[in-house]
């Protein structure tokens, strides 16, 4: 077997640590979302690809679900006192991969490349590939009668130094248009037994990977042997905000709102035992829909949800 994973971060990560556990970690390939990737203090940081990284080499703080666990914040604190950017909290083990994915950068190397020495290095099984190697920034405009109505800001911006507290009226991909998939992208889910739809952010995870021309196109090919995880569970986002995303840009945050997004492209959404009740309805909109247990608690229930997902298209 060989399957093509669809990934943004902390949820993907999690689905990806339950999946190696039921299957080969050499037929994985993750193709992750660099949408959230930006620049800070000169240094090129690509949150998701580290996400899933630390957390299949079992080094993912696990208060955070992001970052290095044994973190320290020395730097920070330095960084703090000069009156430094220090919202997005760089810990001292983290700051290492950022410099040296910078430093290879520089070298003139992609990140597909960069990637794969880092992952490498941390014993991972599993294929990581970045959904581009090119420059793509998701972009988002801001709403409310705050001073940053109609600003439009990047991810991390929105994300993290607004603690996305503030409700969002577009989201777009920078450069999208002008991206190729990744090496090895494309192939992948071409010759994919199963592409699996991580149970990551519709509209910020999942959308930059399907925006690279070719990888929608791409997946719709597979669409028969594409399965996708609902990240939403009764009409609520485990993490984050993809359920309000989701109502302030205009669709249900609910299993039938995720069908209407996926369903040209994936045939079979899995829900959570939770939505049993809305299963009819997903079906309404073109997907077979699939109920079991959805929620990544552990090691152990993160493989049972892995498990259900790859029965549910078998
Ligand atoms: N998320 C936060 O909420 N606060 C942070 O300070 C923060 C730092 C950070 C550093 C490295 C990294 O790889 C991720 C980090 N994240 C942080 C998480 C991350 O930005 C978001 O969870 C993702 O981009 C969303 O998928």
């Amino acid at each position: 077997v060989s399957i093509a994973v669809l990934a943004g971060g902390v949820g993907a990560a999690k689905f990806l640590a339950g999946l190696v556990q039921v299957v080969e970690p050499g037929e994985i390939t993750a193709i992750v979302n660099v949408g959230d990737d930006f620049e800070l203090h000169g240094l090129r940081i690509s949150p998701d690809l580290d996400t899933v990284t630390y957390t299949l080499a079992g080094e993912v703080n696990p208060e955070t679900g992001w970052g290095l666990r044994g973190e320290t914040w020395q730097a920070m604190d330095v960084v703090g006192r000069y009156g430094g950017a220090d919202w997005f909290r760089l810990g001292d083990r983290d700051l290492g991969t950022h410099l040296f994915r910078t430093g290879r950068l520089a070298d003139g190397d992609p990140l597909s490349a960069v990637t794969r020495e880092i992952v490498a290095a941390w014993g991972i099984g599993i294929r990581v590939l970045p959904a581009t190697d090119d420059p793509l920034r998701t972009m988002v405009t801001l709403a409310g009668d705050g001073p940053d109505d109609g600003a439009e800001v990047d991810f991390q911006s929105y994300f993290v130094r607004r603690q996305h507290a503030v409700p969002v009226s577009a989201v777009r991909f920078a450069g999208a248009e002008a991206a190729t998939p990744g090496p090895g992208v494309l192939d992948a889910i071409a010759t994919a037994d199963t592409v699996i739809c991580a149970p990551s952010n519709p509209i910020v995870s999942i959308a930059p990977v399907l925006a690279v021309p070719g990888i929608r196109e791409a997946v719709t090919a597979r669409r028969d042997r594409t399965v996708a995880v609902s990240p939403i569970v009764a009409g609520s986002a485990l993490k984050g905000p993809a359920d309000r995303m989701l109502v302030e840009l205009g669709h249900e945050a609910s299993v039938v709102g995720v069908a209407r997004l996926y369903f040209d492209w994936c045939s079979t959404l899995v829900v959570d035992e939770a939505d049993a009740e809305r299963a009819a309805d997903v079906e309404a909109e073109g997907m077979r829909c699939v109920v079991a247990p959805t929620i990544m608690r552990d090691p152990a229930s993160s493989a049972a949800v892995a498990r259900a997902v790859l029965d549910s298209i078998a």
